[in-house]
């Protein structure tokens, strides 16, 4: 191997080892939250910076500033790198070492800030381990297991002992590189997502200024194995498009009401909160639900009606949309009529008597009774922005999803799941039924061809929420086929006919096959 490849490989391992040790550095930081060794350099350097100094970058680089720092250290950070894999290859194990020194040097950085937590220097600590050792096990690849560091210039490369060839060497060189900025990003997701766990628990919500009256005696039939009529937070579900949940700091958020408006409006976190917030049961439900699907969940939902912020703006005549975009840019469209007739569609802050979950939509989104959750319930929402369904699309009305989605008559069996089977004589069959803003008026079971029969309803907390439903069966042994069927509250029977999810929603009647022994 010629000195210049040597020197050039010694390079790459010197890069590579630091790469994967910054990754890890920012895994461990997230896992101790807080303490990203770049940020505590970067922060450290901010403060010793001149004022001319960051006037200037401030000048050049505008709210960027601290990205191009960012970017500025870690460009450093691999250049030492570089060097220190030129040296670790003629002078082992200095090179090694020096890195191990930097991480240390970063370490102390780290305590020593004002926001250090307990534990501040481990990442950076760990980061130094990590890039010293990678970096002595990827030089010893290039320059061999043999002590002496100049090789004959004609020797092959397996010549020297212990000495990988080039595409091992490059392999694991790349193998580190791509671990190394996996993690990176892993590990400020893992931060971020601490960030805002941090400050949901410092949210106090505000009383309502209008409660929700109690659920009403009767809404809970107390069937094992029903889905309760009140989902609880942690086990609703959840759909979205966001691969790292978004974290949004309540004090940084804001929602700007523009486009076809004659006054736009801005509002802020405390601003929301200090208006008289609402309490209502809405159930949400997803576009994508199956018949007999799990994509829904039902929830007391506080906060304020859209309706009065669209009035403060005063939408044009020619409106006839609303596109609300989530902080992530996620968007969907809502038709103008349902943010402003008397539905409780809300900016909704609360979930269940606490703050939004972060992955419900920290710290608000939105919630609309009667439609699909693609054209309606945007979590992190930070923009409403009034136009026409001719002039925007959303995200899902952008890939072949129906712009108007209403939710359909819907019901579903929970008992007897058709899974296990059940023993003879009396038992129940028992499920939820639905249709958002219409309300249900009545639910019917078919066991095998036989008659329908009218199930019996839960009181139902309102028309924008699912209902339960049961009814008594003695089962005989033997397989049967039990299915259900609602009426809404304008008399409408929920059809048989089978339609697929897309593009606004599935239809027919869910079954399930039973055994009974
Ligand atoms: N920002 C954002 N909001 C979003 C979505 C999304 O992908 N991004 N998905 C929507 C869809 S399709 C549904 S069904 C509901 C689901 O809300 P949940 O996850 O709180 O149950 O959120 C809606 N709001
Ligand atoms: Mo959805």
């Amino acid at each position: 191997m010629t000195t210049e490849r040597a020197t050039g490989r010694a390079g790459i391992a010197g890069a590579a080892a630091v790469v994967l040790a910054g990754g890890v550095g920012e895994v461990v930081a997230g896992l101790v939250s807080g303490g990203s060794p770049v940020a505590a350099v970067g922060g450290w350097l901010i403060d010793l910076a001149p004022p001319w100094a960051k006037d200037t970058a401030i000048a050049l680089f505008g709210t960027n500033d601290k990205v191009v720092l960012i970017v500025a250290i870690c460009i450093v950070i691999v250049l030492l790198g570089t060097a220190c894999g030129a040296l670790e290859t003629r002078r082992p194990p200095w090179g090694a070492a020096i890195v191990a020194v930097f991480g240390i040097v970063g370490g102390v950085i780290a305590t020593t800030r004002s926001d250090a937590v307990v534990g501040a220097w481990l990442p950076s600590v760990v980061a130094g381990v990590v890039g010293g050792g990678v970096l002595w096990w990827l030089a010893r690849m290039v320059r061999g297991s043999a002590t002496r560091t100049e090789s004959p210039p004609a020797a092959s490369t397996d010549a020297v002992p212990g000495r990988a060839d080039r595409r091992t060497f490059l392999m694991w060189s790349g193998a580190a590189v791509v671990v190394g900025l996996l993690a990176a990003a892993g590990g400020n997701a893992l931060r971020a997502g601490r960030a805002a766990a941090t400050a949901i628990r410092d949210v106090v919500l505000p009383r309502p200024a209008v409660a929700a009256p109690p659920v009403p005696a009767g809404a809970e039939l107390d069937v094992p194995g029903l889905a309760s009529v009140i989902t609880p937070n942690d086990g609703f579900y959840r759909i979205d498009t966001a691969l790292i949940v978004p974290s949004v700091n309540p004090a940084e958020w804001s929602i700007r009401i523009h486009g076809l408006v004659e006054n736009e409006v801005t509002l802020t976190w405390d601003e929301l909160l200090a208006l008289p917030l609402e309490e209502s049961y809405t159930t949400l439900a997803c576009v994508s639900n199956e018949v007999g699907g799990s994509l829904i969940g039902n929830a007391r939902w506080l906060g304020y009606p859209i309706r009065e912020l669209l009035a403060r703006a005063r939408p044009t005549a020619e409106a006839d949309m609303v596109l609300s975009r989530s902080v992530d840019g996620f968007t969907a469209s809502t038709p103008l009529e349902a943010l402003t007739d008397d539905r409780a569609a809300i900016l909704a802050v609360g979930m269940n008597g606490e703050p939004l979950p972060q992955e419900h939509g920290f710290p608000v989104r939105m919630v609309v009774p009667g439609l699909y959750g693609y054209v309606s319930a945007t979590k992190w929402v930070v923009e409403l922005e009034v136009t026409r369904f001719d002039r925007a699309r959303a995200y899902w009305t952008d890939r072949g999803w129906s712009e108007l989605g209403p939710i359909k008559l819907q019901s579903r069996i929970d008992v007897p799941r058709g899974d296990q089977s059940i023993a003879a004589g009396d038992t129940v069959i028992a499920g939820v039924a639905w249709q958002q803003h219409v309300g249900v008026a009545g639910v019917e079971v078919q066991i095998d061809d036989g008659a329908w029969r009218q199930a019996t309803l839960a009181t139902a907390i309102s028309d924008d929420t699912w209902v339960q439903w049961s009814l008594p069966w003695t089962a005989t042994a033997g397989r049967h086929v039990v299915r259900c069927r609602a009426t809404s509250a304008t008399g409408e029977v929920q059809t048989s006919a089978v339609a697929p999810v897309v593009p606004d929603g599935a239809t027919g009647w869910h079954e399930r096959t039973v055994t009974v022994d």
